[in-house]
This record gives structure tokens, C-alpha cells and sequence, in this order.
């Protein structure tokens, strides 16, 4: 059987490796890109280029849309609105769950099937291992295209919300940017030493993260638990080694808001009577709405 013929709209740095692993894949690849010679490599790879988006879209059965943001995929979609009926739009822009579910209201408006995707890659990277595409939407258009999909990464069904695979990829985003924020953090404590350094103490960060990151997997089954949970932590002395290390960072010259926060959050806890600090309660005291 032949390959599903597949159409990219947005050629760049992500676009085009999306493309490229379409073309690579054995996909006859139709591609549009706002400055057209974003597509010349592509071209010359065997690519088809669409002189419109209508055309790109009619092209194909299946079409992938990563451009900027939201506000562009929307408006670049537009023109192009009465050829949607009967075709699949991935869009696998970034963007809010918010934006998924109105794209998706809006495409199947238009008589179109809808994905929405968040990709878990930098362009290097896709269509290897290293590569994984969230994908929300109703299953059946996921199972219909999952082998294609395959080609850009591992394919990941979140759910038939359309918003699911956006609120993910924020989520594992929100997880990686704290965590280069800490890591910053650690670096300017540790490097305010004359006998500090960054290689060196990054060689003791990095397999104590990922020591400790194996514990997540207790923290959410203590989260999805209605039991008592399992990990658990005095509040005092973890308030205790917080306040330490708001004044470690101080005397080191580093500025020390978050853990001067997070304190802050502990006192109150404890003064409300929580003796203990568990997973569930550090989740619960970060909703806006307890
Ligand atoms: N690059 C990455 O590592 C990340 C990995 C995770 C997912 N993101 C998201 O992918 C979307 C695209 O990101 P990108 O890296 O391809 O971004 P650019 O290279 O800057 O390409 C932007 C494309 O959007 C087009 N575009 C921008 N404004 C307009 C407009 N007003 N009208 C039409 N098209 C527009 C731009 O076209 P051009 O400038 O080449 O003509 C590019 O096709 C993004 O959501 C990331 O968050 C990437």
C-alpha cells in the first residue's frame, strides 16, 4: 500500500524537520511556507510546493500545521476554510488548551477532522527516538493517521479533549523551565565560591536530579491516591531547610525570593495546623482555586 500523501503548512525550524521526516518517511509531501524559499530544500528532496494554502490542503488527506503561534495558524488557515471538509488538520503549533478546543470547534465547523499535537522535540531530534508527539482529539482521527504520525516520533493518544495534549505539553514545559530555574539558582550559589565551579558542581547535579527524579513516580501515586499518602515529611523540618537555604543564597550574594515564598507558604501551614509535607498538599497549595 502507499503512503499517505501528507501536507506541511509552516517551514520553519520545526516545520521543515517535520517535513523533512515526512519526505525522509516515504510520505509524498506537500509543503506551503508564508516565505516560499523556506520550502527550496525541501523541493529538492522531492517535496511538492503548494503556491497557496488551499492548494497545500488539497493536496492531502492529512495535513500537520506548526507555525508561530495560534493567532498566525489562525489566520493563515482562514483562506483556506472551504477546502477543509472531508480532510484531518494537525495542528501542532504551540499553544493553550484554550486555543486547542476553539481550533478544533472551528475546523470541525468547517466540515474538517481535528488533532491538536504537542511536540516533545527540537527540530534536531525528530524522527528519532529521542522524539515524542502528544496528540488530543477524537481517537478514531488518531487512529487513522498514527501510522503516519509515527514518522515525526512516538505517537502519544492523551485523550478526546482537544485541549489534553496542550495542557501536557505546558505541563512537562512548566516542569524543564523550574528546573533550568533551579539549576541557574544552584550554579550562582555554588559558583559564588572562589573554589567553586560550574563543571564541577553540575558532575554531583546531575545524578543527584537523577536519583532524586525517580521519586516522582511514589509522589504521584501518593497525588492519584485517596489514601493516606505514603511519602511523607515533617513540615517543620522541611521549613527548616528552606529557610536555610534562603539564607545560603543571601549570604552567597543570590537572591532568594522563591525560597523567601515558599517559607512563607510553610509558616502558614503550620500556623493552619498541617504537620506534615506530602505530595497532595504541596499539589493542593498551589491550585488557585483551594
Ligand atoms: N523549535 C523548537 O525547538 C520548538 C520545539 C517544540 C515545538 N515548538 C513550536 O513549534 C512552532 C514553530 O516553531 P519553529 O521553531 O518552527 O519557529 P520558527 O522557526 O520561528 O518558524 C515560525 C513559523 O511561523 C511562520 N509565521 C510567523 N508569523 C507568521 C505570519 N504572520 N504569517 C504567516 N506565517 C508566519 C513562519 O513563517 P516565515 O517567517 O518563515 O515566513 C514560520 O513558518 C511554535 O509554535 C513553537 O513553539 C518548536
Amino acid at each position: 500500500m502507499g503512503r499517505t500523501t501528507v501536507s506541511v503548512i509552516g517551514l520553519g525550524e520545526m516545520g521543515r524537520a517535520l517535513a523533512g521526516a515526512m519526505v525522509t518517511a516515504g510520505h509524498p509531501t506537500t509543503v506551503w511556507n508564508r516565505s516560499a524559499a523556506k520550502a527550496d530544500e525541501l523541493v529538492a528532496l522531492g517535496a511538492q510546493r503548494a503556491a497557496t494554502v488551499e492548494e497545500a490542503v488539497l493536496a492531502s488527506p492529512l495535513t500537520l500545521v506548526c507555525l508561530l503561534d495560534y493567532a498566525v495558524s489562525g489566520a493563515v488557515l482562514r483562506p483556506a476554510e472551504g477546502s477543509l471538509h472531508g480532510r484531518t488538520l494537525v495542528n501542532l503549533t504551540n499553544g493553550t488548551p484554550a486555543q486547542a478546543r476553539e481550533a478544533e470547534a472551528w475546523a470541525t465547523g468547517h466540515g474538517a477532522s481535528y488533532l491538536d499535537g504537542g511536540i516533545m522535540a527540537v527540530p534536531s531530534t525528530v524522527a528519532t527516538s529521542r522524539a515524542s508527539v502528544l496528540y488530543s482529539g477524537p481517537k478514531r482521527h488518531f487512529d487513522a493517521h498514527e501510522d503516519t504520525l509515527k514518522a515525526l516520533g512516538a505517537a502519544k493518544y492523551l485523550g478526546v479533549d482537544a485541549g489534553m495534549a496542550a495542557l501536557y505539553d505546558l505541563a512537562l514545559l512548566s516542569a524543564m523551565n523550574v528546573m533550568f530555574d533551579g539549576f541557574f539558582h544552584s550554579l550562582a550559589m555554588a559558583t559564588s565560591h572562589s573554589e567553586g565551579s560550574a563543571a564541577g558542581f553540575t558532575d554531583l547535579l546531575v545524578p543527584w536530579l537523577t536519583n532524586m527524579s525517580q521519586v516522582m513516580h511514589a509522589f504521584a501515586a501518593d497525588v492519584d491516591s485517596d489514601a493516606e499518602p505514603v511519602l511523607a515529611q515533617g513540615l517543620d523540618v522541611v521549613l527548616a531547610s528552606v529557610r536555610n537555604m534562603a539564607h545560603a543564597s543571601r549570604d552567597a550574594g543570590v537572591r532568594a525570593d522563591y525560597f523567601e515564598q515558599s517559607a512563607a507558604t510553610l509558616e502558614r501551614q503550620l500556623a493552619e495546623g498541617l504537620t506534615r509535607y506530602t505530595a497532595p498538599d504541596a499539589v493542593r497549595r498551589l491550585r488557585t482555586s483551594d
